[in-house]
């Protein structure tokens, strides 16, 4: 399978739960007559030319066999084409305040945000007043006003003129942070930029070992001090290293959890203020990691972070197997975050690019666009 073919198979997965949901909303009600009639009609037609084609087939000599073997398949292939939407019956519904609320209610369960749920229900009715709709209607508007909202955030994680480029990564236990680090720091040297990882977690010492690994398997070196060190100090020696050693980027990897909230925000709050001291405009980018598993909480998450560290960008992880990366659109709507990359998976190449329309389609189950 190609590349982006796999990223929509995995994402695909995650997203089953709301296109189903849409579905069923929509075979709540009666097929439409028309469209049923039309459909047999259809078939009828297909079904002719096909008996047609094969009587003429029993009639021809050997010779001629071959040839109408392979029409017959032709035909069987067009046959097909003709009978899988009808297989489908395309169910519709007519628009009315139940079909809304109801769409209105799904979308925001799925995390969307009130705003976006809001917004799709009165473009839903202004367009399609009166008329009767299908759910390829509504995912297809509903991914509209999804890629709206995200291409604007979509934006890649570039690297400066300036070295070392200062990586800030924070964000709650367990959200991804160091096997985040460790997928960016293999990305870089890729790009053949000379990197460094800061292990400033340094309360664990499970945490420092699991970031020597990722190092190890990217190839690039890990500056970590004693356990309990302060994170602040090792920060600052990091930058020191980094600077003498001419580093393109330096990645600084912190702790999630620490006895209570405060202490964890004075302590980003401390990091950040010890490297200002060397360059006032240190840490350059100010990352905050989101798990998509966690739905609304990541709202709550964003916005605790963006208070002490003035963040300026998104990675969200685990878009692999879950339904609830629909929180990124509310998100992005309430905060213009840049969402710089995904993570769908726990491999070193599972970081992908953030795309707004793939995003977007991913979500509500559409398929057919953006085909690579
Ligand atoms: N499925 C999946 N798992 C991930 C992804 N990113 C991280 N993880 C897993 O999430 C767990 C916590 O990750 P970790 O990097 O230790 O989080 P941290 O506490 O924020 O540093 C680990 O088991 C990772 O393998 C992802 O994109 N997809
Ligand atoms: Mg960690």
């Amino acid at each position: 399978m190609s590349f982006l073919g796999k990223l929509r198979a995995k994402l695909f997965k995650s997203s089953s739960k709301l296109d189903d949901e849409i579905n069923t909303l929509i075979d709540k009600s009666e097929t439409s007559q028309d469209e049923l009639n039309d459909s047999t009609s259809n078939l009828n037609q297909a079904v002719n030319i096909f008996k047609d084609k094969n009587d003429l087939g029993e009639e021809t000599n050997a010779r001629e066999n071959a040839v109408v073997k392979s029409d017959k398949k032709k035909h069987k292939s067009l046959l097909k084409k003709i009978i899988d939407p009808v297989a489908k019956l395309v169910k519709k519904r007519q628009i009315d305040s139940v079909l809304l609320e109801s769409l209105e209610d799904l979308l925001i369960a799925s995390d969307l945000g009130v705003n976006t749920a809001m917004k799709v229900s009165s473009q839903l009715s202004e367009k399609y007043a009166g008329k009767e709709i299908g759910s390829d209607e509504i995912k297809q508007l509903l991914s509209e006003v999804i890629e709206e909202i995200l291409i604007p955030v979509a934006k890649p994680l570039t690297l400066i003129e300036e070295s070392p480029q200062v990586i800030l990564i924070v964000g709650v236990n367990g959200g991804g942070k160091t096997t985040t680090i460790g997928k960016l720091a293999d990305k870089y040297k890729k790009m053949e930029k000379s990197v460094m990882i800061a292990a400033c977690d340094t309360y664990r010492a499970a945490a420092v070992e699991q970031l020597l690994i990722w190092g190890e398997r990217a190839g690039v070196p890990v500056v970590v001090g004693e356990e309990g060190a302060d994170p602040a100090s090792l920060a600052f020696d990091a930058y020191s290293k980094a600077v003498k050693e001419n580093i393109d980027v330096l990645l600084i990897d912190t702790a999630g959890r620490l006895q209570n909230k405060t202490d964890l925000m004075n302590e980003l709050g401390k990091i950040t203020r010890v490297l200002k001291k060397q360059n006032p405009i240190i840490p350059h980018n100010r990352i905050i990691i989101l798990d998509a598993t966690t739905g609304q909480n990541a709202l709550n998450q964003v916005d605790q972070f963006s208070r002490v560290c003035d963040l300026t960008g998104i990675i969200m992880t685990k878009l692999d197997g879950t339904a609830r990366g629909g929180v990124l659109v509310a998100i992005a709507e309430k905060f213009s975050l840049p969402v710089h990359f995904i993570g769908v998976g726990e491999a070193l190449d599972d970081l992908q690019p953030f795309k707004a329309v793939e995003f977007a389609n991913a979500i509500t189950g559409i398929s057919d666009k953006n085909k690579d």
